[in-house]
């Protein structure tokens, strides 16, 4: 039974660390500035917590067999335990956590606790049952006011966030379905929620931040890749959370420009 018991551990542990390993099931394409710093810290936590993971199981699975039940087995007998070995161990695990906490502080401050560049695109993004909106300031470079008695989410657009277009700085606002942004230029994320807590995920972007209802949150991120990445939310919001999802367009600055001159027209 030992033996069996010490297989099936065995066995366990060494074809789930494979799947690892070998990146089986592993994170999507990297598109944003962060990413190869979150990335490289990921795989870094993976390895250290492997490590320890593989040789607890295969002690465990060394043990179960060494103290198996056989007739020349000697009696068991009570102990109370190891108080060096609790110490070794618990400081071990805490200069682990901390270190890796302290190794990760710089990629987590980079995207939140210093200010977004003075030349970002600015977008603010509104989560609501079960769409994200997307608002660009316009050539004025500030958004119109925004009134919760103006809502009406089944008109969608300037609509749906509730945009006061008797404000003179609305004029000029494009509200949009996809978001649109230039490569390798920093985003001012400003994020909204109208009704329950939703949370803004690019996986592509290594970008995920709650939205919460009477919050403004600022956050910015740098996409480095020209392309179409999913955006959806990563909070359990409803219903409908499911099909709670939208695109991101990387694109070139002239792209970029053209598209939101064009938007600028319709509005006309
Ligand atoms: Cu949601």
């Amino acid at each position: 039974m030992g033996l069996v018991l010490l297989v099936v551990i065995w066995l366990i542990t060494f074809i789930s660390a494979y799947f690892f390993i070998a990146k089986t099931w592993w994170l999507p394409t990297g598109a944003s500035a962060a990413a190869a710093g979150i990335d490289h810290h990921f795989a870094t936590t993976y390895l250290v917590m492997g490590i320890v993971f593989v040789a607890a199981q295969v002690s465990l699975g060394f043990f179960a067999w060494k103290y198996r039940d056989r007739a020349s087995a000697p009696p068991a007998r009570y102990m109370h335990g190891n108080n060096m070995l609790e110490i070794v161990w618990t400081v071990l695990t805490a200069i682990l956590f901390i270190g890796l906490n302290l190794m990760s502080s710089s990629i987590w401050a980079s995207e939140r606790f210093r200010a977004a560049a003075p030349g970002a695109t600015q977008v603010e993004v509104t989560g609501m049952q079960f769409q994200w909106y997307f608002r660009y300031p316009g050539p004025d470079g500030k958004f119109g006011a925004t009134k919760p008695e103006l809502i009406d989410a089944s008109a969608g657009g300037e609509s749906a966030i509730g945009l006061d277009t008797t404000d003179p700085a609305s004029k000029d606002d494009v509200v949009t379905g996809t978001m649109v942004v230039p490569v390798n230029r920093e985003v001012e994320l400003i994020l909204r929620a109208q009704d329950v807590i939703h949370s803004f995920f690019i996986p592509n972007m290594r970008f995920k931040q709650d939205a919460v209802p009477g919050l403004a949150i600022h956050m910015h991120f740098t996409p480095i890749t020209i392309g179409e990445w999913e955006v959806t939310c990563a909070e359990l919001c409803g219903l409908g959370h499911y099909k709670m999802h939208g695109m991101l367009r990387v694109v070139s600055q002239e792209e970029f420009d053209k598209w939101l001159a064009a938007r600028e027209a319709e509005k006309q």
